[in-house]
């Protein structure tokens, strides 16, 4: 941990490399967990003020107000860096470059959020040349914080993550979620998944509804492999620096390289991947 002192901007145009991962980390997980008491506070709210983005894709007020405090206290501790956050991106446009960028998701899991179900997050990550270099994924009911910087491991409130060993499904408990898709060909693509993997005695499935809680999940070894179709950068930057540095793998569901706006993602250990990636389908465009 060096302290640096933080200088005018103006030597940060020029130094920006002077900042080190650690200074960056312990700003999100300053600014994360400066959020969690409203979100705590409008959690409890049984009547909260809901918006649909889609048929079933919900926004509260608190995501909104959770991501305008992230961005408004990064960038003005960090000038220099950009943002893709969830709830200020439209159209799904990803405007994402390679300068520094806070890849921002106010509230991973809003559907939970919304229903009171107590698995939500906050998480951010900063890319530098469109890599994951910073994560932070921040779960305000659990009182849980997991950190990792490129190359400076991962954590779980301290404690060092590794992802699990095990190269079964019979010995596996795999998570994915339904996501928002309800098209007849994207149900039909998600239970023939599902089913190809139930039909190889997986031990077991879980449906969390937060990609990034569940992919810091399986970076920590609670869960042995997770995998969506339908998922934003925002939903993966952080909890994918999670896995790699906890001695893991994210990958394409194809066994590929993963696409960060890919909007599909397989991980675990490299073993367990291949057998799912194996009984994965190939999703029509
Ligand atoms: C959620 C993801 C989850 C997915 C949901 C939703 P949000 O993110 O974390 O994996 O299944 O459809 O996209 O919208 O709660 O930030």
């Amino acid at each position: 941990q060096t302290n640096i002192t933080l200088q005018p901007y103006n030597i940060y145009k020029y130094r920006m490399t002077d900042i080190s991962y650690t200074q960056y980390l312990n700003s999100a997980v300053n600014v994360a967990k400066s959020v969690g008491p409203l979100i705590l506070e409008n959690y409890n709210n049984r009547d909260k003020k809901v918006e649909y983005k889609g048929a079933v894709d919900l926004v509260t007020e608190t995501d909104k107000n959770v991501e305008e405090i992230i961005i408004k206290t990064l960038t003005t501790e960090y000038p220099h860096t950009k943002i893709l956050g969830e709830e200020s991106t439209k159209d799904g446009v990803y405007n994402w470059g390679n300068e520094p960028t806070w890849i921002i998701d106010p509230i991973d899991g809003t559907t939970n959020f919304v229903h009171r179900f107590p698995l939500f997050c906050v998480s951010i990550g900063l890319s530098i040349n469109k890599e994951i270099v910073v994560g932070c994924i921040y779960s305000p009911v659990l009182n849980e914080i997991f950190t990792a910087t490129k190359g400076g491991g991962s954590y779980l409130n301290g404690n060092k993550l590794q992802v699990t060993s095990v190269e079964t499904l019979q010995q596996a408990v795999v998570a994915t979620n339904v996501g928002y898709d309800r098209s007849e060909y994207g149900v039909e693509f998600m239970m023939s998944n599902l089913k190809a993997i139930m039909m190889q005695n997986v031990q077991s499935i879980r449906f969390s509804g937060t990609a990034a809680w569940e992919m810091a999940s399986v970076a920590c070894g609670r869960l042995d492999c997770f995998y969506e179709w339908g998922i934003h950068p925002w939903d993966i930057a952080a909890a994918s620096l999670m896995i790699t540095e906890a001695g893991g793998v994210v990958v394409d569901p194809s066994g590929g390289p993963v696409q960060m706006e890919g909007r599909r993602v397989l991980c675990g250990n490299a073993t367990i991947c291949q057998v799912v990636s194996k009984l994965l389908g190939v999703r029509k465009p």
